[in-house]
């Protein structure tokens, strides 16, 4: 069997439990060791504390496993060589035996698999700046499109094009929604200027359009926006200084394909002197408790 669920995981989906996946690109290649395992368990902890199973999702040895023991998530946080895998390269990386972290795209798919159906994480991949040129887009998008899950997210980065990315998942008919908020959220910062057209202000209503979703045939999967708590947010202006210098060097170098992403994210904790990480910490804990109480709700 390439996909293994870990025992609490397997046991909160047979009794119809509440269960949220949680990605590992975020631990792999989203944080510096040792502080991206101290973030591993706090995730974890979150989602525990609001009601619901945490489903670290990540491959390991060619396994794919939808819920981790404390020891393999020590190994994708510490371990040298683990790779990022979209969902295009989990059948490669499954064939050598090899060790991975699944990115937004490979999650939503594994989740899908298992029969979890919302899943927290940070920041989603999307339209690069300059797509019209290199045509840089993410498959996170079109795995949003086809993976029934609910994605909790602080929006996206604006190393991305936020306006080419609302109109991508709006043609892959992928609900976006704000939670409590009007504009896509730039993940630092909580608004764009890029408005989005639905918005939810509770989680007991965001649990309805999950279920109409599903009621009414629309087989993928949902986009919920939930911005960066204020008290964490960063200043919008500083923010994009790192990101310009950021893709300066990412192109002055060729950096290009799936190294791009996790070289400007890089550049970012760098320029900013690590003013990033607290401000990352504090939205990935917010959407695992947004996450968990969806979790709890959709299992009224
Ligand atoms: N954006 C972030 N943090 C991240 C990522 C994106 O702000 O950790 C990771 C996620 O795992 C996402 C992936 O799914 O990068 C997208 O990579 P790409 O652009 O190569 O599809
Ligand atoms: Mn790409």
């Amino acid at each position: 069997m390439n996909i293994q669920l870990s025992a609490s995981v397997s046991q909160a989906l047979a009794n119809g439990d509440p269960v949220v996946a949680l990605e590992s690109t975020i631990i792999s290649h989203g944080f510096p060791r040792p502080r991206n395992l101290e973030v591993g368990k706090l995730l974890e902890a979150t989602v525990r504390q609001h009601g619901a199973v945490p489903a670290t999702i990540a491959v390991l040895d060619g396994v794919a496993h939808v819920g981790l023991e404390p020891d393999q998530l020590e190994r994708l946080a510490l371990e040298d060589g683990i790779e990022k895998c979209s969902a295009r390269d989990l059948p490669l990386v499954s064939a050598a035996g090899g060790s991975g972290a699944t990115t937004v795209a490979a999650t939503c798919h594994l989740a899908a698999m298992a029969g979890v159906k919302v899943f927290a994480t940070g920041g989603i991949g999307g339209v690069h700046r300059h797509a019209e040129r290199t045509m840089d887009v993410s498959a996170d998008l079109r795995q949003l499109a086809t993976s029934p899950v609910v994605v909790i997210s602080a929006g996206a980065k604006s190393i991305l094009d936020l306006g080419l990315t609302l109109e991508v998942l709006e043609t892959y008919g992928v609900p976006v929604v704000g939670l409590g908020c009007d504009e896509m959220p730039a993940f630092y910062t909580r608004t764009s200027g890029h408005f989005l057209t639905q918005r939810v202000d509770d989680i007991e209503t965001l649990a309805k359009a999950v279920i109409a979703q599903q009621s009414l045939g629309l087989t993928g999967g949902m986009l919920v926006c939930n911005p960066i708590p204020q008290e964490a947010a960063l200043d919008a202006d500083e923010v994009e200084g790192w990101i310009q210098a950021a893709l300066a060097k990412a192109e002055a170098q060729g950096i290009a394909g799936k190294a791009l992403t996790p070289f400007l994210l890089g550049e970012l904790v760098e320029r900013s002197g690590g003013q990033t990480l607290g401000a990352n910490i504090a939205l990935a804990k917010n959407n695992a408790q947004v996450g968990a109480r969806l979790a709890v709700e959709l299992c009224k």
